[in-house]
């Protein structure tokens, strides 16, 4: 593939001066002298994404798989109301024990100013997560799974603000796709709407890529564009928003692996029957995403659970080469 690379029109802007949040030093000095990739984590996937310790220990797990894949991580979260860019393993810790107890917030877009005010724990959602990093400057960011719209969506408007943030805050995620706990096709025109680029990692030569379905390598749904290399993905965040200073944001979905990736008739059959008792129960606004998680977590014996951890590490690898990539073009 060829890449367009201009070099003299774009100055790159790594470190905001007056931080409002708390970047760790490591992180801090990685991108005032552009030295290091760094890859920005979310943590609502600790707090109310993942049951303890399997929460903790992916935490921890995918921090190590950025390091080995030459990046600084940066997980983010509130702690005692303060933004955090790069927790320490204590903060990690204290994170990933106290979800249960339900005091933890779940902090999106706009959550933030409440959970300060109060000073509150908060894990943060893909939309919040995108807002500390943009603030502190980083630029790729790796997670597993996506907000959207969700089933009936245009009946209860219960879109993710992770669709409208992508609108507007320029920073890349990875991620395994949309669950198919959404309705993928109406997030994929939400996205368009919005003005995301969305694109899938062909890694086996397809010549129509899906969106993957997050459990499943395909969703039924072809994805507007796809990427052969991380190169590529590197080249399509630096031209849309180093050169042209787009302020959207870029979705890039990773397949789940071949042999780690589940049959949709299984997973779907338990995620109808997760929708249909969150109807039943009422369940709705923020408490949706974590209600459906969990009873498809029992529902299939913890075996979305492995899925889920899996492809965060997968996916976090695919950011670290990313942002790798990115540096190279911005240096
Ligand atoms: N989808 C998942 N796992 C998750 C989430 C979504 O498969 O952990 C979390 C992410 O933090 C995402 C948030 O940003 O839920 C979206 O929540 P809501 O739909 O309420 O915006
Ligand atoms: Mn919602």
């Amino acid at each position: 593939m060829k890449v367009l690379i201009h070099k003299r029109l774009f100055s790159v802007s790594r470190l905001r001066k007056n931080l409002s949040v708390l970047v760790s030093e490591e992180i801090k000095s990685a991108l005032q002298n552009g030295s290091k990739p760094v890859v920005s984590l979310e943590s609502t996937i600790i707090t109310h994404g993942l049951p303890y310790p399997e929460n903790l220990q992916m935490a921890q797990k995918v921090e190590t798989v950025v390091r080995d894949n030459g990046a600084i991580p940066a997980t983010c979260a509130f702690v005692d109301g303060k933004p955090y860019v790069g927790l320490t393993n204590d903060q990690l810790v204290r994170l990933a024990e106290t979800a249960a107890s339900g005091k933890v917030n779940k902090v999106s877009r706009r959550d933030i100013g409440y959970t300060m005010a109060n000073r509150l724990n908060g894990g943060t959602t893909i939309a919040s997560t995108m807002i500390l990093s943009k603030l502190a400057g980083i630029k790729v960011f790796a997670t597993g799974g996506l907000g959207g719209v969700h089933k009936d969506g245009q009946n209860t408007f219960d879109v993710s603000a992770d669709l409208t943030e992508l609108g507007r805050t320029p920073v890349s995620v990875v991620c395994s796709g949309p669950k198919s706990i959404l309705d993928i096709g109406l997030t994929l025109e939400y996205l368009e709407t919005q003005g995301v680029f969305v694109g899938t990692y062909n890694d086996d030569g397809r010549t129509k890529v899906q969106v993957p379905g997050f459990y499943c390598r395909e969703s039924g749904h072809v994805s507007p564009y796809s990427f052969s290399s991380f190169e590529e993905a590197a080249s399509i965040i630096h031209n849309q928003n180093n050169i042209m200073s787009l302020s959207s944001g870029n979705l890039l979905c990773i397949p789940p692996p071949k042999e780690s990736a589940l049959s949709s008739s299984f997973i779907n059959e338990i995620i109808d029957r997760a929708n249909e008792e969150a109807l039943q129960q009422g369940i709705k606004g923020k408490e949706l995403t974590p209600f459906l998680l969990s009873k498809i977590a029992k529902d299939t014996n913890g075996k979305s659970v492995e899925c889920n951890v899996k492809f965060v590490l997968n996916n976090a690898k695919a950011a670290s080469e990313i942002a790798t990539a990115l540096l190279h073009l911005e240096n």
